[in-house]
């Protein structure tokens, strides 16, 4: 008899910067939604697709849940992750381990009013040196909602997430795969593409990032034996540009190369990649602009 598998939806939610977009690449085993020391890194949800024997996870990536909501921008981000959570199967919440701030408590609000099943997974515990604080950790947090299981985890380091998993698979109905199993993401590849740009930036710019920065893929050209691509990298000051650019352009070069090198990997493939910085003033905060770069609801 053929046997059908699970099929399903699994939101990823929690604060900014709790590890939810390491968790999903370590998840699906291949690096779909980019990650750094940054809060807000993640700005657009995105499905990683997971094909297991006869069983498909679909994940959703979500922009950390916070509440400074002043710009458009913020509102977006907000909207964004507080809609995946509407008609999934199961809910992964994450938290760090030991750490609780006004924002773990909003997630918590925005959780209240869900009957979806939520796992709690209590993560970077590999950065607890005494394991005696975790368990009165875990105690406190648990009481806070009515919680399907709680596992302590380690995103990066691989720690309980083949557990995780299988609790997840059991909490998806039956049902037919509804992505081809070799699809990983439901995203272009311009969107990885503009999404590997601004992880290099975030991560070499740290905290003089612009923080209104966004990037767009202009031209990606198949060739046999190369791919061209050129990228824009919005900005909305001319002081911006120069440190995205940086001294001698050095910036600029070794995001250029960086970018360049995830591409390849990615296309299996030469790439040529040409990097452009533009000035284009208070896109943030107007929704209309926001919608012509690509964050919409839609
Ligand atoms: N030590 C440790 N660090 C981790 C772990 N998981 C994630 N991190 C680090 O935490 C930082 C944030 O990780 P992200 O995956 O970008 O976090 P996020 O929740 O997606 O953040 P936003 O997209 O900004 O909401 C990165 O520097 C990760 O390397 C973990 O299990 N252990
Ligand atoms: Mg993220």
């Amino acid at each position: 008899m053929l046997n059908e598998g699970r099929c399903g939806y699994v939101a990823i939610i929690g604060r900014p910067n709790v590890g939810k977009s390491t968790l999903l690449n370590y998840l699906l085993g291949q690096k779909i939604s980019i990650t750094s020391r940054k809060p807000q890194t993640t700005r657009h949800s995105l499905l990683g697709i997971k094909t297991k024997n006869n069983n498909q996870i679909i994940y959703i990536d979500t922009p950390g849940l916070h509440q400074r909501m002043h710009n458009a921008m913020n509102r977006y981000l907000n909207r964004s992750a507080i809609n995946s959570i509407e008609g999934v199967d199961a809910i992964v919440w994450l938290v760090e381990a030991l750490q609780w701030t006004n924002e773990d408590s909003y997630v918590l609000n925005a959780l209240a009013k869900t009957s979806v099943p939520v796992i709690l997974a209590v993560n970077k515990i590999d950065k607890v040196s005494n394991r005696n604080t975790l368990l009165p950790y875990i105690e406190k947090v648990t009481i806070k909602h009515n919680f399907t299981e709680i596992f302590p985890i380690s995103a990066l380091k691989d720690q309980n997430l083949e557990q995780l998993e299988t609790k997840i698979i059991d909490l998806l109905p039956n049902g037919i795969k509804l992505f081809p199993e070799e699809q990983i993401t439901d995203r272009s590849e311009k969107f990885i593409f503009s999404e590997i740009v601004r992880e290099k930036l975030v991560r070499r710019l740290g905290d003089e990032l612009p923080y209104r920065l966004t990037v767009q893929i202009e031209q990606f050209k198949n060739l046999k034996k190369i791919t061209n691509i050129s990228a824009l990298i919005w900005v909305e000051t001319e002081g911006q540009k120069g440190i995205v650019i940086g001294k001698k352009g050095q910036i600029l070069k070794s995001v250029g190369k960086e970018a360049r090198e995830d591409m390849e990997v990615w296309l299996n493939n030469k790439v040529f990649l040409q990097l452009w910085v533009k000035v284009k003033q208070g896109w943030c905060d107007s929704e209309r602009a926001l919608q012509q770069l690509g964050y919409s609801d839609n």
